[in-house]
């Protein structure tokens, strides 16, 4: 399972805050604590207006490969942030992300053929995001056949189906897991991520929703989320998730994580 920290959010007001007032180190502390709690990649999106947004992603990107070396998830969907922001990484990044959308297609795909990046593709095009699993499935084919024309191995793409809120559409997480599994019969080497927060938004206990549609989005085939790794209780509960459907072989993550006290003692 690939984890990608999610905390580095620009849209999240107090990381808003942050951006604006160059607070380097509420942002660095973001960062080095999501690295420790095992990230792949550390998401960073400045969330800001379109002109101030390259100067603002550089300015994170720089903060953060300050104190770690962990690779870093490029979340925008304006290509001149995306253009700089290529240039300011130490490592290959993720770009996060590309969709059927005709602007992305043009302008950021090339990038990610010209850079090796591994890259998230988005179940949306310009009519925007399906309501149903068939369009979205329709819209992923487009964009794997664009990937492919562009030389990008399957191998290196990360689909995202798109969780959509739970509170205005209580079919969202079922359209999200039928998605993936369409897609992984058709292309066994793609990966599967999630912005899993987005299930929750607008209703109250957020974690608990979290946490049953990790699960279930894991036995659908997903391999990858974008989530909040310091949350401990959905750390644990990945890890009983990927035990009990057979992906932790001799039992070895769940039982080193335990002994590392990673799990609260359920009281007996
Ligand atoms: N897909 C892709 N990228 C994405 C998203 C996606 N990037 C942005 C977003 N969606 C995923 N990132 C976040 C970051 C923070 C939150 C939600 C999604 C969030 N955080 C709460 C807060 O700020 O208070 C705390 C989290 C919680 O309560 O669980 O809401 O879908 N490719």
């Amino acid at each position: 399972m690939q984890i990608i920290g999610e905390k580095i959010n620009g849209t999240r007001k107090r990381v808003g805050q942050a951006i604006l007032d160059r607070d380097v180190n509420y942002i660095q502390n973001l960062a080095r604590r999501q690295a420790e709690a095992g990230s792949t990649w550390l998401d960073v999106n400045a969330g800001t207006q379109p002109s101030r947004e390259p100067d603002d992603l550089v300015w994170l990107i720089d903060t953060v490969q300050a104190v770690t070396e962990t690779p870093l998830s490029l979340d925008s969907a304006n290509p001149a942030a995306l253009a700089a922001a290529i240039k300011a990484v130490n490592k290959t990044p993720l770009i996060n992300s590309i969709s059927g959308e005709s602007k992305r297609l043009t302008e950021v795909l090339p990038l990610v053929a010209e850079h090796g990046c591994p890259v998230i593709a988005l179940a949306m095009d310009d009519r925007g995001i399906p309501e149903d699993s068939a369009t979205r499935v329709e819209v992923i084919h487009k964009v794997l056949a664009a990937t492919r024309a562009a030389g990008i191995p399957d191998t290196r793409v990360y689909v995202d189906a798109l969780a959509m809120t739970i509170s205005t559409n209580t079919q969202s997480a079922l359209i999200f897991c039928d998605t993936i599994r369409t897609i992984h019969a058709a292309y066994p080497e793609v990966h599967f991520t999630v912005g899993l927060s987005n299930i929750s938004f607008g209703l109250p206990a957020r974690s608990y929703i979290n946490r049953a549609f990790l699960t279930l989005a894991l036995a659908a085939g997903l391999d990858c989320a974008i989530l909040d790794p310091l949350d401990q209780e959905l750390r644990a509960a990945l890890l009983a998730a990927e035990l009990v459907l057979g992906r932790d072989n001799y039992c070895l993550k769940y039982v080193r994580a335990y002994r590392a006290g990673v799990f609260n003692k359920p009281e007996s």
